[in-house]
């Protein structure tokens, strides 16, 4: 039978909107997404998934409540997606006060409309593993206290409880999806992994020369953003709205994730130095082809992250198809044959 629901993503010309709306048109949804005006395209990640064909859009802002109220009451949908955000963690250490306007408050103009327009509405917020921050506890899962190191980190936790205090003080089906890292061929060059990976394709092939990295001893639990979505749909479809880590459950630095990429690429290599004076020489050619540049270090850093997503696997059933072997596979192979696309 034909799927009459209809949904609306916020944030559509991103990572996760873009294989949101094709894993939602894939289930026969009308998919309706949210655009902001710009000086410049911004669906290469839509053409990319072949679908911006199959999206209606509309011309949206986290930042304007009229135009807010006008759109939601406009498409009236089951199920909303908020993943329109700031959600570049330096930047929000630069523009702490427009990031809070959009990650927090933007979330309340969304949930106050949602109340006042249609109750029925379903409501996903794409809260984040940043709120952890400076962990209190490992592996973190729904329980862990918070700790987060970003204005960013900040801003995301204050919509995450606004999120929690709607459904409980008017019974909106409200979710937060507590997302770890998730990467894949769309993700922004500005994000470590698709910058490594573009990075040391393109110095394979001889495009480029350098790659400059900050704090490499970072440790993340990295997934592929395709599964991630999918977690995302199953919040919404449980028969009770609540909140879940959604994560892989392991954890690899920066340098560890830089030396599967260098494997997957096959590289030969060796690291010398220490600290900031760390350098990676290509041994086939003889020279110097990753170095630390402190301006890239945050003022304060999210250490280590490891998520325990026992809940959404045993209640939801949510199944990843991807480990982080073949997630840098997938990444690798689109740098390679598909360097016409630029997100
Ligand atoms: P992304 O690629 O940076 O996409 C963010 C989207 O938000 C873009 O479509 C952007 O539109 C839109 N946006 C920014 N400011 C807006 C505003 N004021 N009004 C309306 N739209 C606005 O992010 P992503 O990686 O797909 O992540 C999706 C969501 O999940 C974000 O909320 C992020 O914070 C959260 N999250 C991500 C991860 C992860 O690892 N990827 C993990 C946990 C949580 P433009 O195209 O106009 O810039
Ligand atoms: O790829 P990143 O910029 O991701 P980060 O800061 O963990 O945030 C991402 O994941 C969050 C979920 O935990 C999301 F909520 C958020 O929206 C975003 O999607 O950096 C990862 C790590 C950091 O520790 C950073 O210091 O990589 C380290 N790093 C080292 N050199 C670098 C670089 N990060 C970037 N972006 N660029 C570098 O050159």
């Amino acid at each position: 039978m034909k799927n009459t629901k209809t949904a609306l993503i916020t944030g559509i010309t991103g990572q996760d909107g873009s294989y949101l709306a094709k894993f939602l048109l894939d289930k026969n949804y009308t998919v309706y997404g949210t655009v902001r005006r710009g000086a410049s395209e911004k669906f290469s990640r839509l053409e990319f998934l072949g679908i911006k064909d199959k999206v209606k859009f509309v011309d949206f802002d986290l930042l304007e409540l009229s135009n807010i109220q006008q759109v939601v009451k406009d498409i009236n949908p089951n199920e909303i997606y908020n993943l329109a955000a700031q959600s570049f963690v330096p930047t929000s250490f630069s523009l702490p006060i427009l990031t809070s306007d959009i990650n927090a408050l933007g979330v309340v103009r969304l949930l106050d409309t949602i109340l006042n327009v249609n109750k029925d509405i379903r409501f996903y917020q794409a809260s984040t593993s940043e709120m952890f921050g400076k962990v209190q506890e490992v592996p973190q899962n729904e329980l862990t206290r918070f700790y987060p190191r970003s204005p960013y980190g900040v801003s995301k936790l204050f919509s995450h409880y606004m999120t929690i205090n709607y459904r409980e003080s008017y019974d909106l089906f409200a979710c937060s999806g507590i997302l770890f890292n998730h990467e894949s061929p769309l993700r922004g060059y500005e994000f470590v992994t698709k910058k490594i990976v573009s990075s040391l394709a393109k110095i394979k092939q001889g495009k480029e020369e350098c790659l400059y990295l900050g704090n490499i001893e970072a440790q993340r639990d990295w997934g592929h953003a395709k599964d991630y979505v999918e977690a995302m749909w199953l919040m919404l479809n449980a028969d009770t709205p609540e909140d879940y880590v959604v994560s892989s459950g392991k954890t690899t630095s920066v340098r560890e994730f830089i030396e599967k990429t260098l494997d997957c690429l096959d590289f030969e290599y060796e690291w010398t130095g220490e600290g900031i004076n760390n350098t990676l020489i290509d041994k086939r050619e003889n020279k110097v082809i990753i170095k630390i540049d402190k301006k890239l270090y945050r003022p304060a850093e999210v250490d280590l992250l490891i998520g325990d997503s026992s809940k959404i696997i045993d209640r939801l059933k949510w199944s990843p198809n991807y480990n982080l072997n073949t997630l840098i596979e997938d990444m690798v192979d689109f740098e390679i044959n598909n360097s016409k696309f630029n997100f």
